[in-house]
């Protein structure tokens, strides 16, 4: 059985279970907090980040790596676009969510919001938090509303890689109680409700909000 190696509540952490949940692929998840100092753990994972992976003498990181090997070994449901302009489309989307996303979802409100005051018994600077929300999340918001049809997905007819990615820094945005307004921003608000309800991500997302103690 395949090792993945970090914490739940990591977007990329999470990128990698809800892909190897699509496919059906049983794994063990193993607890590393990031930034891990351990020597061994750095053999696979030099910068000390999760996710890593190991599939029985094969070990390495990062979750766009991993999910690109997974892929190999389990190709079905596909989770990369055949046609060239859709890959190119789905690729985009996973790096926009690991980027643009994750650097204001993450550091910039759930850290502070729910890791921040839960487990390090720090005040959250609401003031600093609500500028964040009301400054830098509508620009991204508008973005992907412009992206999305009139189709369940960012690419194509089917979920992708991107759809995943995006999706998942979504759920961090939901631990830190945030929501997509529906009024302004229709179709992403139906996108993100649709996503995180499939069966790859709900369970998940109820087993870090009791580990959160958001349950
Ligand atoms: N490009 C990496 C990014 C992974 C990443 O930044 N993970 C965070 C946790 S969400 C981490 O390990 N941070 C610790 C650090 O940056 O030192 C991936 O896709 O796996």
């Amino acid at each position: 059985m395949a090792t993945l190696y970090g914490v739940n509540a990591s977007p990329f952490v999470r990128k990698v279970r809800v892909v190897l949940a699509e496919k059906d692929v049983p794994y063990d998840l193993e607890p590393v907090i990031p930034p891990s100092h351990d020597p061994e753990y750095r053999k696979i994972s030099p910068l000390g980040k999760v996710p890593a992976f190991r599939d029985g003498d094969r070990a390495f990181s990062d979750s766009s790596v991993i999910c690109q090997y997974v892929e190999r070994i389990h190709p079905k449901p596909a989770m990369y676009p055949e046609d060239p302009y859709e890959f190119a489309r789905a690729l985009w989307f996973e790096e926009y969510a690991d980027t643009a996303l994750v650097e204001v979802f993450g550091p910039k409100i759930f850290f502070p919001r729910v890791v921040g005051k839960r487990f390090m018994g720090q005040e959250p600077d609401e003031a600093a938090i609500q500028k964040v929300i009301d400054e830098d999340l509508p620009p991204r918001f508008d973005y992907l509303e412009g992206q999305l049809g009139s189709g369940p997905h960012l690419v194509g007819d089917r979920l992708s890689i991107g759809d995943v990615a995006v999706a998942s820094v979504f759920v961090n945005l939901k631990h830190a109680g945030v929501s997509v307004d529906a009024r302004r921003w229709p179709k992403l608000a139906r996108y993100v409700s649709a996503h995180h309800e499939r069966p790859s991500f709900a369970p998940l997302i109820q087993e870090e909000q009791k580990f959160l103690g958001l349950a």
